[in-house]
């Protein structure tokens, strides 16, 4: 199984057995308060899953109710499966309606920081108005109920409302992370045909503008679909607007009719488009719900963040990623919570940014990545000591399998040793919190995910399928339905079911290791497939391998992931030339500026090592094992047999840096 990032992990997770117990203060008053009341809770969502998620559902507003909870696919499986079928409602309104025409009207629902430092509050009697509004302004460019809309925004209170604008009128949104180039817009915006674009005409990160607009405008020239694009004006930066269809956000608004009843959505309309990183091919685009979705986001926002009254929620994720979908947007609002969001970079201007934000704003919650926390690490705790903190309660982590050291940095130097931490396993697949610990009942180990969350049935499997005792890694698998699974891959319902329900007949496959120990906690060791994961994001070895062959002079390109103290794995190419071409350390930049233009610049390569050749199979398959192992070593110890050339190992080792 797979390459040594997680083979660390899994061994500095072995020798840990510290444990963490909530203080009887968090406990007493949390949600749930014991492991006693946790472990029957989680019994009844998994002996009785339609009566445990009907609850969770009865607590959200719908139009019209369900006549069945769960639907299970053809197979009798979680594939095909359906929730709350013939239930009616609109996320829009219960994100904002239920709030502003409630008791929060008042409250504030975001509270955006943006880089150079001005803050914006906005309520949710705000949002109310301003998602009708803009729900307005794109029904009045015809856009309507199913019409894809791709969103390339940076971090500002109007990329939730174009999202919250979106799934008012049933358009599905399709974000676009904002530190992808051109290239990647085209290839999302032609696959699911996008009608529009919601865009801004920059953003700041590190003090430099990113010319959000400009790259849209590039895209577009290849994408036939789009009509129409609205430009929100963050900071007053020079841009084209081509007539016909261009128009700018602030005058449509002006122009806009104040009120835009949601739209009735079915349990199972589509709500939006995201895509992600598989083993072969583009980036698919997943496909999640309506129903199922709110739910699950819902009632993992409430539980696994212990949301109160009172909280200031901080999640740093960007909305370009599922992390930013399910908890900085739709999972706290429909919570009610208050919600921060910042723009730019946590070293800008200084190393201590992100800990003036906590000061500033008081944020009670804060839920990062472990990518992140190195980082911090890195840049020294005296950043961090200068600030009080005092208002953080509960701390979190999402993306990678977190180390213990790091996991006892964030422990110490944040949580000041108080603050329990959610280790929070998920994917973009699974729409929502799969497996973490309920803060107020269930003891952390660091490094470790815990126990699952309600309603979720975790096993650990062999490739056969067979369950692997407890203590042993295998494969991670999901045995039963949950309701913010994605539904389908977007215009390829055969890649979907490819991906994740042949491996294991029946049950779900993540494409991740794990074992479970003694305590039935669960410890995710990494992907087992050619996903690699980049300071938390998701990038194919194929995508990566298919930007470099673009290259000119590229002939063949081999990419794997290796261990990196900061990134987690750091991307390392393996290159041959087209005839003619000759080595430089000139053309090894340009070879990773290139991947940085075509994909973004997460993509682009921390080492390209130049060879004659790859190490192959007989039938041709590029032995991808064999050069994981030489990223990661320097050597090759591992089985050569099926090797067609055994020259090219000790040529590629005589080619190390
Ligand atoms: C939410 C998100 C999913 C992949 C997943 C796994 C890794 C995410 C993790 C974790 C260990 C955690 N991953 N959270 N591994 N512990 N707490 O990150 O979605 O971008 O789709 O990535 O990330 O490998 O399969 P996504």
């Amino acid at each position: 199984m797979t390459s040594s990032v997680e083979g660390q992990n899994l061994d500095s997770s072995l020798r840990e057995n510290r444990v963490f117990a909530p203080s009887a203060e968090f406990a007493a008053k949390a949600h749930v308060k014991s492991l006693e009341e946790y472990e029957a809770m989680y019994r009844r969502s998994v002996e009785q899953p339609e009566e445990f998620w009907a609850d969770a559902a009865g607590e959200l507003e719908w139009f019209e109710k369900w006549t069945r909870v769960l639907e299970l696919g053809e197979d009798g499986s979680g594939n095909g499966a359906k929730w709350f079928v013939g239930g009616k409602l609109n996320l829009s309104h219960n994100c904002v309606d239920r709030h502003a025409l409630g008791a929060r009207k008042d409250k504030v629902a975001l509270l955006w920081e943006g880089e150079p430092g001005e803050v914006r509050r906005l309520t949710y009697g705000d949002l109310h108005e301003q998602v009708q509004r803009f729900a307005n302004v794109l029904k009045g460019l015809g856009i309507k109920k199913g019409d894809r809309v791709a969103v390339y925004m940076g971090m500002c209170p109007e990329l939730a409302i174009a999202l919250l604008a979106c799934a008012r009128i049933g358009a599905v949104h399709s974000v676009i992370f904002g530190g992808f180039a051109a290239h990647a817009i085209v290839d999302r915006v032609n696959d699911s045909e996008c009608v529009a674009v919601i865009t801004q005409d920059s953003s700041y990160r590190r003090g430099t503008e990113i010319k959000l607009k400009a790259i849209v405008d590039e895209a577009l020239e290849q994408c036939p679909t789009v009509k129409h694009v609205v430009v929100y004006r963050r900071s007053d930066t020079a841009v084209k607007m081509k007539e016909g269809r261009d128009i700018w956000w602030d005058e449509a608004l002006l122009a806009a009719e104040h009120e835009c009843a949601p739209e009735w959505m079915d349990a199972e309309d589509p709500l939006y488009l995201l895509y992600t990183s598989g083993t072969t091919g583009k980036p698919k685009g997943l496909v999640h719900t309506t129903g199922g979705y709110s739910v699950q986001t819902y009632l993992t926002s409430k539980y696994v963040f212990d949301l109160q009254e009172d909280d200031v929620y901080w999640c740093t994720a960007d909305v370009g990623w599922v992390t930013g979908h399910s908890y900085v947007v739709y999972g706290p609002l429909q919570n009610g919570a208050t919600v921060v969001m910042y723009e730019g970079a946590p070293n800008w201007p200084e190393f201590d940014r992100f800990w003036k934000i906590i000061d500033a704003h008081k944020v009670t919650v804060f839920y990062t990545a472990p990518t992140a926390i190195r980082a911090f690490t890195k840049w020294g705790a005296e950043w961090v000591r200068k600030h009080s903190l005092a208002s953080l309660r509960l701390l979190g982590t999402v993306g990678e399998p977190i180390n213990p050291e790091s996991w006892m940095w964030f422990h110490r130097e944040i949580g000041k040793e108080r603050c329990p931490i959610v280790d929070t396993y998920w994917q973009t697949e699974t729409g929502a919190i799969m497996i973490a610990p309920i803060p107020g009942a269930v003891a952390t180990k660091p490094g470790s995910a815990t126990r699952p969350f309600f309603g979720i049935v975790p096993e650990v499997v062999t490739k056969e399928g067979e369950p692997v005792p407890d203590g042993k890694g295998g494969l991670l698998v999901f045995r039963t339905a949950w309701p913010s699974m994605a539904r389908t891959v977007y215009g390829n319902p055969e890649r979907y079911e490819k991906a994740y329900w042949v491996e294991i007949p029946g049950s779900y496959f993540t494409g991740d290791g794990a074992r479970r120990d003694a305590d039935g906690y669960y410890w995710l060791m990494g992907r087992v497939d050619d996903v690699l994961n980049v300071s938390g994001h998701r990038l194919g070895t194929m995508e990566v391998e298919s930007a470099l062959v673009a290259h000119p002079k590229v002939a063949e390109a081999a990419v794997v992931g290796r261990p990196d103290d900061l990134k987690g794995q750091a991307i390392c190419a393996f290159v041959t030339l087209e005839m003619g071409h000759t080595v430089s350390e000139e053309l090894r930049q340009e070879i990773r500026q290139w991947v940085a233009k075509e994909i973004g610049a997460l993509a682009r390569p921390d080492d390209v090592r130049f060879t004659e050749a790859l190490p192959k199979t007989r039938s041709g398959k590029i032995m991808r094992r064999l050069l994981r192992e030489l990223a990661t070593t320097g050597e090759v110890k591992g089985d050569t047999t099926t090797l067609e050339d055994f020259g090219v190992i000790a040529k590629l080792r005589g080619d190390e840096e």
